[in-house]
C-alpha cells in the first residue's frame, strides 16, 4: 500500500471507529451533551415521550404521557349556529366579508372558542457531582435499535448510559454502568414545571403527581430504581452509592380514559407497569425485537460524503456551504421513520404537532392537531416508508371525530353526516375555533377520511375497507352533499362559508376545499364499487361533482385560490393550499392536465421558495410532482438550514441539531413532509401507475431503496446508480397488474400476490 493511501485508510478507519461507533448512516450522534431541548435526543413508544440530554453532571429526562392536556370532557357545538348560515352566505355573496366574518364570529363559533394545550408532565434529573468533565463524550440515537446512549470517562472510569422507550413494557428504561466495579454514584429526583405538584419517595421509587391547572386532568408518573450498589433515601431523592450497575423504570398515566371519560386509575395504572416491568436485560432485546419489526422493514441508502463521519450538528453547519452530503437526507427519512413509530403506535393517540415531545404548559398552538396541513402532512410518509400500522391511531382519531364532528354537523349546518374544522384536540372538538376568518374551514373531516383511502389504495386491505374507511368516508361526503350551496354568480356549486388555509379570510368557494370535495367524492364513488354497494348514493356523488366549481386559471396564469381573480402575486403566505390538487391530492397531473400543472407551478413560483418547516417541506412534495428534481431539491436545502435573526435567534424553517424541524420553533410535520418530499422525487404511484425515479436530483446520483410501499399493493427495492436506474424487484401483495413507468418506457405486467419480480435497468423481467 503506499503511504499516502495507508494514511487516508487509517484516518477513515480511526474517524468511523473512533466517533461514529457502528453504522454511521443510522445514528444521530454528537461529542457533547444537549444544552438546549432542540439538542436532546427523543425516545418515545407512542404513549409515553422523552427527550435526553445527555448532561454529565446533571442529566436530564424531560417526558411526556400523551394524555395529559387542560380541558375536559364537553361538546364544543354552538346550538343553534345554523340559524345564522344563510345570512353569513348572503353577506359573503355581497362582497361583505367583514360583515360576514363579525357575525360568524358571534354567532358561529366553538364554545369555547379555544381548544386545549397539551401539557409537559416532568422531568427525572440524575446527578453525578464526581463527573466534571470527563473525555471522550459521546452522545448518539441509534435508529436501528431505538436507544439514546451517552458514553464519556471520568476519573479513569468509563460510563455508558443508555435509554429506550418500550411499547411492550408501557415504560421508559435507563440503564446506567460502570466500567469498574462499584464506582457509580448519583442520586435521582423528580419535578415538573406544574404549579400544583408533589413528589413522594417510597422505598426504591419516586412518584410524581400533577394536576394541569385548567382542567379534569391529573397524572402520576413512577420512576423504580434497580441497583446492586446502596440505595437510600434522601431529602427528596434516592441516592445510589457504589454500584456498578443501575436501571431506571419510568411508568407514566393519566385519569384519561377516552374522550368522554376522565375517570382512570394512574396509580394503578403505572404501579401495574413497574410491577410487571421486566429487568433490563430482558427488556432491552424485546424492546428491540419490537421496533425492528417495523424498522427493518425500510431501509434508504444515498452515497456517503466527506462530511458523513461527521457528528449531526456538524454536518447539518457544513451543509449549508456545501450541500454534499447525500447521505444526511438518507438518514433524515430514516429519523422521520423513526419519529412515526415513537409517536404513534396501535392503540395510541395520533401524533400532534410535536409529535409526543413537549416540554411546556403553554406550547405553540397547544401542541394540538390542526388539520389544514399539520396532522395530514404527520402521516405522509406513514405508508410509503412501510408503517402502515403506525397509521392507525390517526384513523381511530377519524373515528372519534365523526362522532363529535356529526353534532357540529346538525347544529351548526343542519347538516347529515359530520364535519371537522381546521382544529382538534384531545376532547376531539371539531367547531370552528379562534377565529371566523380562518377558523371556519370544513374540510378537515374530508382530508383525513382520505388517509383511511390511502390505506386501502397502499395496503389493498377490502375489510378494512368495508369497515373502517366506508362509513366513515360515507359519513364525511355525506356532510357536502347537504353543504354545498350553489353560487349565484355562476350557477356551481361552492363551499360557502370557508377560507383557504389562513389566507384572505372568510369566503364563499375556496379552491383547496372543492379540490378536497371532489377527490372525496371520487374515492367513495371508487369504494362503493369495490364493496358493490351504495350505487345510488355513488350515482348522487357524481352527479354533484360535475357541478362543483372547476379550478380555474387567472389573469397573471397562476391558479387561483379563490372563485375569484384576486390572487396577490407578490404574496409570500406560508399556505399554498390552492394547490392540494397537485399534492396530496392529484386531480391537477403532468399528462391530464398540463394547463393547470403550468398554471399551479406559477403560483407556487410567485410564493417563493422561503416558508416555516413544515411549508418548506409541502413545496419539496409539489416540486417533485412537478417533476422537477432541481428545484425540490432547493427546497430540499432550505429544510435543512435553519434561518437566523440579527440576534441568532432562528426565523424561519430549517433543522434543529438533533434534526427536529423548525416552524421555529419545532414543530414535526416538516420532519414527516420532509421525508415524503425526498421519497417522492424517487417514486410516485398516485396515477395507476409506478413511475420510478421521476424527479431524481442531480445530487442525488446513487442510491438505493428497499421496502418502500406504492399504491395497489406493490413493495420495491431498487437501485440507481449515476443518475439510472440499475435494479428494480417489486413485490406484489395483492396480484394486480402492475404498470412501470421509467422515463419514456412503459411495461405493465400481471401479477400474482405473494410473487416477487424482478426487472433490468430498462424494464425487461428478469428469470
Ligand atoms: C397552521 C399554520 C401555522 C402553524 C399552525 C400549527 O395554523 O398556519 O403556520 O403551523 O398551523
Amino acid at each position: 500500500m503506499k503511504p499516502l493511501i495507508q494514511t487516508v485508510t487509517l484516518l477513515t478507519f480511526i474517524i468511523f471507529k473512533c466517533h461514529a461507533q457502528g453504522n454511521i448512516n443510522s445514528k444521530l450522534w454528537y461529542k457533547k451533551p444537549a444544552k438546549q431541548w432542540e439538542e436532546a435526543l427523543p425516545i418515545g413508544n407512542g404513549a409515553l415521550a422523552a427527550m435526553i440530554f445527555g448532561g454529565i453532571e446533571t442529566e436530564q429526562i424531560q417526558f411526556n404521557e400523551e394524555t395529559l392536556w387542560t380541558g375536559e370532557p364537553r361538546s364544543y357545538a354552538h346550538k343553534g349556529a345554523s340559524a345564522h348560515l344563510s345570512e353569513i352566505r348572503r353577506l359573503l355573496n355581497e362582497g361583505k366579508q367583514k360583515e360576514a366574518e363579525a357575525l360568524a364570529n358571534e354567532q358561529f363559533m366553538s364554545q369555547p372558542m379555544r381548544q386545549m394545550a397539551y401539557q409537559a408532565f416532568g422531568d427525572v434529573y440524575l446527578d453525578f457531582p464526581e463527573h466534571g468533565t470527563p473525555v471522550a463524550y459521546h452522545r448518539e440515537l441509534d435508529l436501528e435499535t431505538a436507544t439514546v446512549k451517552s458514553t464519556y470517562e471520568a476519573g479513569g472510569v468509563r460510563y455508558t448510559r443508555e435509554a429506550f422507550a418500550s411499547y411492550p413494557a408501557k415504560a421508559i428504561y435507563y440503564h446506567i454502568t460502570s466500567s469498574q466495579k462499584g464506582k457509580l454514584n448519583f442520586a435521582v429526583r423528580m419535578d415538573a414545571i406544574h404549579a400544583k405538584k408533589e413528589v413522594k419517595i417510597n422505598g426504591n421509587e419516586i412518584e410524581l403527581s400533577v394536576q394541569v391547572d385548567k382542567g379534569a386532568l391529573n397524572g402520576i408518573a413512577r420512576v423504580k430504581v434497580i441497583t446492586d450498589g446502596e440505595l437510600k433515601q434522601a431529602e427528596g431523592k434516592l441516592t445510589i452509592s457504589n454500584a456498578t450497575r443501575a436501571t431506571l423504570v419510568l411508568a407514566a398515566a393519566t385519569n384519561y380514559l377516552d374522550y368522554k371519560t376522565v375517570s382512570g386509575d394512574p396509580a394503578t395504572k403505572t404501579a401495574g407497569i413497574l410491577q410487571k416491568a421486566p429487568a433490563f436485560e430482558t427488556a432491552r432485546p424485546v424492546h428491540i425485537t419490537d421496533y425492528q419489526k417495523l424498522h427493518n422493514r425500510f431501509n434508504l441508502v444515498f452515497s456517503n460524503s466527506k462530511h458523513s463521519a461527521l457528528p449531526t450538528d456538524e454536518r447539518l453547519s457544513r451543509f449549508k456551504g456545501d450541500p454534499n452530503d447525500p447521505a444526511l437526507l438518507a438518514l433524515y427519512v430514516k429519523f422521520a421513520r423513526y419519529l412515526l413509530i415513537a409517536s404513534s403506535r396501535a392503540g395510541s393517540h395520533p401524533a400532534n404537532l410535536q409529535g409526543k415531545w413537549n416540554h411546556k404548559l403553554n406550547p405553540s398552538w397547544d401542541s394540538k392537531y390542526t388539520v389544514n396541513i399539520n396532522t395530514e402532512m404527520n402521516y405522509w410518509p406513514a405508508e410509503m416508508t412501510n408503517l402502515s400500522e403506525c397509521h392507525e391511531p390517526l384513523f381511530q382519531m377519524v373515528r372519534e371525530v365523526s362522532q363529535t364532528g356529526a353534532e357540529v354537523a346538525k347544529e351548526h349546518y343542519n347538516a347529515k353526516g359530520w364535519v371537522l374544522h381546521h382544529n382538534t384536540d384531545v376532547w376531539r372538538g371539531a367547531a370552528p375555533i379562534n377565529a371566523s376568518n380562518h377558523g371556519i374551514w370544513v374540510t378537515g373531516g374530508a382530508w383525513l377520511s382520505l388517509h383511511l383511502w390511502e390505506h386501502y389504495r397502499f395496503t389493498q386491505d377490502k375489510a378494512f375497507l368495508q369497515n373502517t374507511a366506508y362509513p366513515l368516508m360515507k359519513g364525511a361526503a355525506a356532510f357536502f352533499l347537504d353543504f354545498l350551496v350553489k353560487d349565484p354568480k355562476t350557477g356551481m356549486l361552492i363551499s360557502s362559508p370557508s377560507n383557504s388555509p389562513e389566507n384572505g379570510g372568510l369566503v364563499a368557494g375556496p379552491t383547496m376545499d372543492h379540490q378536497i370535495i371532489r377527490a372525496l367524492f371520487k374515492a367513495c364513488i371508487e369504494t362503493a364499487g369495490i364493496l358493490k354497494t351504495d350505487a345510488a348514493f355513488a350515482e348522487q356523488l357524481a352527479q354533484t361533482s360535475k357541478q362543483i366549481a372547476p379550478n380555474h386559471v387567472g389573469r397573471y396564469g397562476q391558479l387561483q385560490e379563490w372563485m375569484t381573480d384576486i390572487d396577490d402575486t407578490t404574496s409570500h403566505h406560508r399556505h399554498v393550499s390552492h394547490l392540494w390538487g397537485v399534492y396530496p391530492g392529484e386531480e391537477i397531473t403532468p399528462t391530464a392536465t398540463l394547463d393547470l400543472l403550468k398554471a399551479a407551478m406559477k403560483s407556487l413560483n410567485y410564493r417563493g421558495d422561503d416558508g416555516t418547516g413544515w411549508s418548506l417541506a409541502w413545496k419539496i412534495n409539489y416540486w417533485a410532482r412537478f417533476l422537477d428534481g432541481e428545484h425540490a431539491y432547493t427546497m430540499i436545502r432550505k429544510l435543512f438550514n435553519p434561518v437566523y435573526d440579527a440576534g441568532q435567534k432562528m426565523s424561519g424553517g430549517g433543522s434543529y441539531p438533533n434534526l427536529f424541524d423548525a416552524h421555529p420553533p419545532f414543530q414535526i410535520d416538516g420532519n414527516f413532509g420532509g421525508a415524503a418530499g425526498i421519497l417522492e422525487t424517487l417514486v410516485q404511484s398516485h396515477l395507476e401507475e409506478i413511475n420510478i425515479l421521476p424527479a431524481l436530483p442531480k445530487a442525488l446520483p446513487d442510491g438505493r431503496v428497499s421496502g418502500l410501499c406504492a399504491r395497489g399493493g406493490f413493495e420495491m427495492d431498487m437501485n440507481w446508480a449515476k443518475g439510472k436506474l440499475t435494479g428494480l424487484t417489486i413485490h406484489s401483495k395483492a396480484g394486480n397488474i402492475c404498470k412501470l413507468r421509467y422515463g419514456s418506457k412503459v411495461v405493465s405486467i400481471p401479477t400474482a400476490k405473494g410473487k416477487t419480480y424482478r426487472f433490468g435497468p430498462d424494464l425487461t423481467i428478469l428469470k
